[in-house]
């Protein structure tokens, strides 16, 4: 055990005052909001938030914050559905699920384009969180649950997703302009029995830490009830992050307080963004039910201790 955890506390602490975010912080009337970007600029917290309007598409707002856990949200969308082509076409019933990465000095947002074609990656860029450029659709349906490291590794970006096929795995792709994607294989994939039996895909964008890269996913077990979403970690090479090093057994978080288990999806907890701060605290923001945004706090050598090699064998 790390020195100085408290024993008996557990690895991810909520947040008292979860919801941090809900439908009423939103400065127009709405469905729901959930599933928040995360990154720092300017000494600001800047939350991309998916919020869902009350005729059921979403598009994605800007919330602000001095300390990471008091929000204000922007008076109107950064990004709402594209009256221009081709992003118009593909994003009709809206746009979802955004991650960002701050590579040199822009910041990409990765965000699922949603259409009666089904979802597929879209990407688009700010250098000030005042204003933003569509870059590219970067995929075919059905793909979603991306995110892109924040370096290059040999002149190419790199970017994890989660194509639908059984949804059971999550694959790696890489770029040298972002545009265009190829080398795509497979990563690491459900694994039967566990809490993650039935689909996973990447959470937040992978932190770099000493050990690894890890990366926050989401894992799905189907019930007599329907889904429960939890969330894992998992730790890739530093240089490869084509390699699995090691993987949690057991979920880091799992709905079990009321504003996780009843909502629009019941029985979820999803995350889209996390921060590592100067004191290794790692802030995890997570949408609850597909109904509103929460915080969850954990130390990040507790989260790399989960990480272990025998639990990455598929059974
Ligand atoms: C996933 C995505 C997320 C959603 C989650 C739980 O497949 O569609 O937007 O939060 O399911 O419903």
């Amino acid at each position: 055990m790390r020195k100085g955890r408290k024993k008996g506390k557990e690895i991810v602490e909520r947040y008292i005052e979860n919801p941090i975010i809900t439908s009423s912080d939103i400065p127009v009337p709405c469905n729901t909001v959930f599933n928040a970007a995360a990154t720092v600029y300017k000494n600001e917290y800047i939350l991309l938030v998916r919020v869902e309007g009350v005729e059921g598409k979403s598009s994605l707002w800007i919330a602000r914050s001095r300390d990471g856990k008091k929000f204000e949200i922007d008076k109107k969308p950064a990004l709402a559905p594209s009256n221009q082509e081709p992003f118009k076409t593909y994003e009709k019933r809206g746009l979802e699920d955004p991650r960002i990465t701050k590579v040199d000095d822009t910041f990409y947002i990765i965000y699922t384009a949603y259409s009666h074609y089904s979802s597929r990656l879209a990407l688009a860029k700010t250098k000030d969180f005042e204003s933003f450029e569509r870059i590219a659709l970067i995929s075919e349906p059905v793909n979603k649950n991306a995110v892109i490291f924040p370096k290059k590794f040999n002149k190419r970006y790199v970017r994890y997703d989660r194509p639908m096929a059984a949804g059971i795995a999550t694959w790696i792709s890489y770029s040298h302009d972002l545009i265009h994607w190829g080398d795509s294989k497979v990563v690491f994939e459900t694994r039967p029995g566990y809490w993650d039996a039935d689909r996973i895909g990447p959470g937040a964008p992978p932190i770099r830490t000493k050990k690894g890269w890890l990366l926050i996913y989401h894992g799905v077990k189907r019930t007599s009830a329907g889904p429960i979403y939890r969330l894992g970690v998992a730790l890739f090479d530093l240089k490869d992050p084509a390699v699995l090093i090691g993987r949690s057994r057991e979920p880091i978080l799992s709905p079990t307080e009321y504003y996780e288990r009843v909502g629009d999806v019941p029985n979820v907890v999803f995350t889209t963004g996390a921060i590592l701060e100067k004191n290794k605290e790692v802030k995890i923001y997570y949408g609850a039910c597909d109904t509103s945004i929460c915080l969850a706090t954990a130390h990040i050598d507790d989260l790399l201790s989960l990480c272990k090699k025998k639990e990455t064998d598929v059974l």
